[in-house]
C-alpha cells in the first residue's frame, strides 16, 4: 500500500492517522482542556485558590516574554517559544510539580497608534481584533495556558496597577546609606527634623511648597526635569536612549532624532546601577545578555580631578588618573557650561592658526563649532574612525601634578552626558586624544613605558600606546612621584595624593542614564498626575485609579517635518480640555481644587515591567498581587536567592531594555516591601529564529516563496531564475508560512514536533515546509503501534517485553527526561523516534506497558494526540497529570562494552566487560587473559595504561 495515494489508503486503513484524524482529536481534546480547566494553576489563596494537594507541590513558573497583537498575525516563526514553554511546562507538570503558565498581550504602543491613524479605527478596536485573532492562532497550537490569568496591559483593571506602581516610585526616593528606596515622607520628616540638611542650607519650614516640590524632585525615583532628550519631529515623540539606533535615529520608522531641552518624566533607575550589576551574578542568564546589560550599565572606577583656571575649576572624570603628568592638553565637551566663563576676548599671543579654526576671535570659534556639533548624534561623535574636529577657547588650565599650563580645547568627541563632560587628555596613551593632538599639533608625552621599540620619545609615534599593564615613567612632580610603579599602584598613590590635597577623589562611574518615561503619545497608560495653580505636581490618590483615557476625535500624534529640530512636541491628550482640567479633592486636607493633568502618556515598556506579578494575581482588586501568593510563586528558595520566575523565554533582543527595566521596578517594589522577590526572572533562556528562504527576481524584489518551483537546485518563478536567500520570515519578504496552513496539512502535534526537532532552540534555523512529513510520519508510525489502522481496535498485547525492548524503553525514558529537563527538545524527539522506530520494527503487538510509556513520553510534545492514545489505552484520567515514567537503572546501562587488549600497540584481544567496570579491574581482567598472556610471551611489564571500559595498552620490558 503507498502512502503517497491518500485515498487508496484510507480505504484500506480508515483509522489511519491523518490530518483529518487530527484536526478532529486536536479541537476535541482543546475543548475538553478549556472546559475541564486542565490547565488552572492553583494559588495557595484567594481567587485562584485550588487543590490544596497540588499547593502543596514544588511549584514552577514558566512564562514566555508576552507579545504585541501584531495586526499581522502569527507565521510560524512566532510560536516558536511558546511551544518550547509549553513543553517544559506540560513536562514539569509531569514530574510533580504546580505549574504556572499563562500568556497575556503587551497591547500599548506605536504600531496600533499608527496603524489607528492610517485607517481611522480607534486603536482599542485594532488592539482586541489583532488580540482575538491571535488567541484562536495560539489555541490551535494546543498550548496548556492558564486562560483565567491572562489579560492584556490596555485593561484598565491591569494599567490601574501601572498606574499606581508609578505612584509609589513618584513617591520614593533612593536613600543612599541604606541602598534602598524609600518612602519620599521619610526623607521629608528628616528635613523637617533637621536631621538630613536641606540642599541650599535653608530650613525646611522656611520654603514655598514650590521650593519644596524642587528639592523632592531630586530626590524622587520618578522626577520631571528640563533636560536635553532625544526628539523625534518625525514620530511627533521623544524617544530613551534604547530606543535610538546605533545611527542616531528612531528604531521604529528611522527618522532624524534630535536633542532638544523639553520637561519630561524621568526613572532614576541609575540609583539602581550597582545593585543591577551585581546581581546579576546570581541570575541563571545566559552570558551574553549579562554581559550586553553590564556593558549598558558601564560601571567605569576612576578618578574626578580638578584642573584649576581663572579662581575656579575644570573637573574631568578619568578612568586613567596615573597618566596625569602625561596630560598636555583638555577637551570640554561643546556644550559644556563653563565654556564662555574662560573664553578671552581676544586669541592669546602666539595662537597656533589650527587652534583657531581661521576664526576673528575665541567667542566666533565657540559659536559656530557648537552650531556645527549640535546637528550631530552622539554616536556620530563617538565614532572611532572619523576625523578628529575641535577648536580652541583661548583659555588655558593648570595641570594639577606639574603646574604646567595646558591649553582648553572643545570638541564633539567629548560628550557632555558622560563623567564631567571634560577630559584631561593624554595623548600618548589614548587613542583618540592622539588622533586630535596630531591633527592640531599639540605636544604627546610618554608616561606609560611602551612594551614594544618604539622607545619613550613619543614625537615619533604613529599611534597612541595603550596598556593598562606597564611601568609609569616620566612621572614626577615637586611632591609626588609615581615612576616605576605598575599601572594600578600608581592610580591608587595619585588618587590619594589628590585626595589629601582636596584636588580630586576616588570616584565611580556609570554609561547608564535615567530612564526617559514619558512618551507624546495618546495609545499608552496615562500619568496618575495632576498639577496645582503652582505647577506642583501631585499623584492621584488610589481611589481614582484607574485613570483611564478620554475618548477623544484625534488621537493621531502630531508630527512635523522629520529634519526639522526646532519642533516641540503636542501631546494628543492636551487638546481633550475636558479631560485636562479637572477639579479633584486629593484628599489631602486641601479639599477641592482645580488642577490640570498630565498629558503625556507611559512608554509601552511601562506594561511589561511588572506582568509576571499579575498572574499570579489576576483578578486582586485590592493589591497588585497577594504577598503570600507572591512568596509562593516568585519568593526566593534555595538556589535562587532572588527568587522569580524560572524559566523566562524570549528574544535576546530584549537584552537591556524591557530585562532592565523589569529588574528595576522588582527592586523598587521589593524595596518598598510589595513584594518578596527582588529579581523577576531568575532562570532567562534566549531562543534562537526561525528564519526562512527569500526568493528574489532579476530586480532583487521578493517573490512569493509558495510559488517557486525547483529545477536541478535552480529555483524558478514563473518561468524567469530566482535567486534564493536566507531571511527573516514575513510578508515583507513574501516567505510568510502561518501555522493555520501547517494543521490543516498534518496537524498542530506535527507542527509542534517540527518546530521542536529543527535544531537546539537557542540555535536559529531555516524553515522547510518540505521536512514538515517527517514529523507527520513518527507521529503515524505512533499511532500504529497502539491503534489498528483497518479497526480502530487498541493492538497493545498484555505479553512481557522482551529484554531488548526493555533496554530501548529505560534509554528513551532515561535520556528524554535528561533532555526535556534541559530544554533539548530536539534531542528528545529523536530519543522517542528511536523508540518508535524500534517497535516498529519489532512488528509485533506493542506490550501496553512500553506502549503507555511511549505516549507518557510524547505527551509533553505532541500533547493531543497522546491525550487519545492514552484514553483509547483506557484510562480515565488526562494525561496531562501524569506522572513521567522513570528509567529502570538495571536496563538503561549496556549490558556489556567491548575493550580493546594491545601488546606493544598491536591489538591482541577483545574483551566483553562491563561498562562501569574500574580500571584496577580491567588490568587484571586484561593481563589474565589467554591471548594477552601468550603474546607477552614471558616478558616482564614495564608500563600499563588502561582507560576503562574501552581500551588497554601494554608496554612489555
Ligand atoms: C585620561 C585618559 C588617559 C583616559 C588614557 C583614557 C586613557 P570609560 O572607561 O568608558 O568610562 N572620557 C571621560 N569623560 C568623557 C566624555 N564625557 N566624553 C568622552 N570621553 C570621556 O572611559 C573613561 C575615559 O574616557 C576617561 O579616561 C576619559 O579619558 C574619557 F590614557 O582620561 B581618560
Amino acid at each position: 500500500m503507498s502512502e503517497t495515494n491518500p485515498a487508496a489508503a484510507e480505504v484500506a486503513a480508515p483509522h489511519r492517522y491523518t490530518a483529518a484524524v487530527a484536526a478532529e482529536i486536536e479541537a476535541r481534546w482543546q475543548d475538553f482542556w478549556d472546559a475541564d480547566g486542565t490547565y488552572a494553576a492553583p494559588n495557595p489563596k484567594g481567587d485562584l485558590a485550588g487543590d490544596p494537594g497540588l499547593v502543596a507541590k514544588p511549584k514552577k513558573y514558566i512564562m514566555d516574554m508576552f507579545p504585541y497583537p501584531s495586526g499581522a498575525g502569527l507565521h510560524v516563526g512566532h510560536p516558536l517559544g511558546y511551544i518550547a514553554t509549553d513543553v517544559s511546562a506540560r513536562f514539569q507538570r509531569m514530574t510533580g510539580h504546580n505549574v504556572l503558565h499563562t500568556l497575556g498581550f503587551d497591547a500599548f504602543g506605536l504600531p496600533a497608534e499608527q496603524h489607528a491613524v492610517q485607517t481611522g479605527e480607534h486603536p482599542r478596536v485594532t488592539t482586541e481584533a489583532a488580540i482575538n485573532n491571535m488567541k484562536s492562532q495560539l489555541r490551535r497550537l494546543g498550548l496548556g495556558h492558564d486562560k483565567r490569568r491572562s489579560f492584556a496591559t490596555i485593561d484598565p483593571d491591569y494599567y490601574k496597577w501601572t498606574q499606581w506602581i508609578f505612584i509609589q516610585i513618584f513617591n520614593s526616593w533612593y536613600d543612599d546609606e541604606a541602598k534602598q528606596a524609600r518612602p519620599i515622607s521619610e526623607l521629608v520628616a528628616r528635613f523637617e527634623s533637621g536631621e538630613r540638611v536641606v540642599p541650599g542650607g535653608r530650613s525646611w519650614a522656611a520654603l514655598s511648597a514650590a521650593e519644596r516640590a524642587d528639592v523632592l524632585s531630586e530626590y524622587r525615583l520618578a522626577y520631571a526635569s528640563d533636560a536635553p532628550v532625544n526628539w523625534c519631529p518625525g514620530l511627533g515623540t521623544v524617544l530613551a536612549n534604547e530606543e535610538v539606533t546605533a545611527d542616531g535615529r528612531s528604531e521604529r520608522g528611522n527618522f532624524p532624532v534630535f536633542k532638544a531641552k523639553l520637561r519630561q518624566w524621568n526613572m532614576r533607575i541609575t540609583a539602581y546601577a550597582d545593585r543591577l550589576l551585581d546581581d546579576l551574578n546570581e541570575l541563571d542568564w545566559p552570558e551574553a545578555i549579562k554581559l550586553q546589560q553590564r556593558n549598558w550599565i558601564g560601571r567605569s572606577e576612576g578618578a574626578r580631578v580638578d584642573f584649576p583656571i581663572d579662581g575656579e575649576a575644570i573637573t574631568v572624570f578619568t578612568t586613567r588618573q596615573d597618566t596625569l603628568f602625561g596630560a598636555t592638553y583638555m577637551v570640554l565637551a561643546p556644550e559644556h557650561p563653563m565654556v564662555e566663563k574662560f573664553t578671552p576676548a581676544a586669541w592669546p599671543e602666539g595662537t597656533h592658526d589650527v587652534w583657531t579654526g581661521g576664526h576673528a576671535t575665541p567667542a566666533e570659534a565657540v559659536a559656530a563649532y557648537r552650531a556645527q556639533a549640535a546637528s550631530k548624534s552622539d554616536v556620530e561623535r563617538q565614532a572611532e574612525a572619523k576625523d578628529k574636529t575641535g577648536v580652541f577657547t583661548g583659555a588655558f588650565a593648570t595641570n594639577p601634578v606639574n603646574g604646567e599650563q595646558i591649553p582648553v580645547f572643545i570638541a564633539d568627541y567629548v560628550l557632555m552626558g558622560y563623567g564631567t563632560g571634560a577630559i584631561m587628555a593624554v595623548p600618548a596613551h589614548d587613542a583618540r586624544d592622539f588622533a586630535f593632538a596630531r591633527a592640531f599639533e599639540l605636544p604627546v608625552r610618554c608616561v606609560v613605558e611602551p612594551s614594544d621599540d618604539r622607545g619613550t620619545d613619543a614625537s615619533t609615534w604613529d599611534d597612541a600606546f595603550v596598556s593598562y599593564d606597564a611601568k609609569i615613567v616620566n612621572s614626577h612632580g615637586k611632591d609626588v612621584s609615581l615612576d616605576g610603579l605598575g599601572v594600578t599602584e600608581a592610580k591608587a598613590r595619585i588618587t590619594e595624593w589628590l585626595q589629601d590635597k582636596g584636588i580630586g577623589e576616588g570616584t565611580v562611574n556609570f554609561r547608564l542614564r535615567d530612564w526617559l518615561f514619558s512618551r507624546q503619545r495618546y495609545w499608552g497608560e496615562p500619568f496618575p498626575i495632576v498639577y496645582d495653580e503652582d505647577g506642583i505636581a501631585h499623584s492621584l490618590p488610589e481611589s481614582m485609579l484607574p485613570l483611564e483615557l478620554p475618548e477623544v476625535e484625534d488621537y493621531s500624534p502630531r508630527t512635523f517635518d522629520p529634519d526639522d529640530a526646532d519642533t516641540s512636541p503636542e501631546t494628543p491628550l492636551s487638546r481633550n480640555q475636558d479631560w485636562v482640567d479637572v477639579t479633584l479633592d486629593l484628599g489631602d486636607g486641601r479639599g477641592p481644587r482645580s488642577y490640570r493633568r498630565e498629558t503625556n502618556t507611559m512608554p509601552n515598556w511601562a506594561g511589561s515591567c511588572w506582568y509576571e506579578l499579575r498572574y499570579l494575581d489576576p483578578h486582586n482588586s485590592e493589591k497588585l498581587v497577594d504577598p503570600e501568593i507572591e512568596q509562593y510563586w516568585m519568593g526566593p528558595r534555595a538556589g535562587q536567592p532572588h527568587g522569580g520566575v524560572d524559566l523566562y523565554v524570549g528574544g535576546a533582543e530584549h537584552a537591556v531594555l524591557h530585562l532592565l527595566y523589569a529588574r528595576f521596578w522588582s527592586k523598587v517594589l521589593y524595596d518598598l516591601g510589595h513584594i518578596s522577590s527582588p529579581e523577576p526572572f531568575h532562570k532567562l533562556y534566549n531562543q534562537g529564529m526561525i528564519q526562512a528562504f527569500v526568493y528574489r527576481d532579476s530586480r532583487g524584489f521578493p517573490v512569493p516563496a509558495t510559488e517557486i518551483e525547483e529545477r536541478d537546485g535552480a529555483f524558478f518563478h514563473n518561468g524567469e531564475q530566482v535567486k534564493r536567500e536566507l531571511g527573516k520570515m514575513g510578508k515583507s519578504l513574501k516567505n510568510a508560512v502561518t501555522p493555520e496552513a501547517i494543521c490543516e496539512e498534518y496537524g498542530a502535534d506535527t507542527l509542534r514536533l517540527y518546530e521542536m526537532a529543527m535544531g537546539p532552540l537557542d540555535v536559529s534555523r531555516p524553515w522547510d515546509t518540505r521536512a514538515v512529513v517527517g514529523q507527520y510520519r513518527l507521529l503515524q508510525r505512533l499511532w500504529r503501534n497502539v491503534v489498528d489502522e483497518a479497526t480502530g481496535e487498541v493492538t497493545v498485547t498484555d505479553a512481557e517485553p522482551d529484554e531488548t525492548t526493555l533496554r530501548a524503553l529505560h534509554k528513551a525514558i532515561d535520556g528524554v527526561r535528561q533532555d526535556l529537563e534541559g530544554l533539548r527538545f530536539n534531542t528528545a524527539i529523536a530519543k522517542v523516534t528511536e523508540l518508535n522506530n524500534h517497535l516498529t520494527k519489532a512488528g509485533a503487538a506493542v506490550p501496553r506497558p512500553v506502549a503507555e510509556s511511549l505516549v507518557l513520553l510524547i505527551a509533553p510534545l505532541a500533547p493531543h494526540i497522546a491525550e487519545e492514545l492514552w484514553r483509547k489505552l483506557g484510562h480515565t484520567e488526562s494525561v496531562v497529570h501524569q506522572d513521567f515514567p522513570v528509567a529502570d537503572p538495571r536496563y538503561v546501562v549496556d549490558e556489556t562494552v567491548t575493550c580493546v587488549v594491545q601488546v606493544k600497540g598491536k591489538v591482541k584481544a577483545r574483551l566483553e566487560v562491563s561498562p562501569g567496570i574500574s580500571d584496577d579491574e580491567l588490568e587484571k581482567v586484561a593481563l589474565a587473559d589467554e591471548k594477552v598472556v601468550a603474546a607477552l610471551d614471558g616478558a616482564g611489564i614495564r608500563k600499563v595504561i588502561v582507560r576503562a571500559p574501552k581500551l588497554v595498552n601494554i608496554v612489555p620490558a
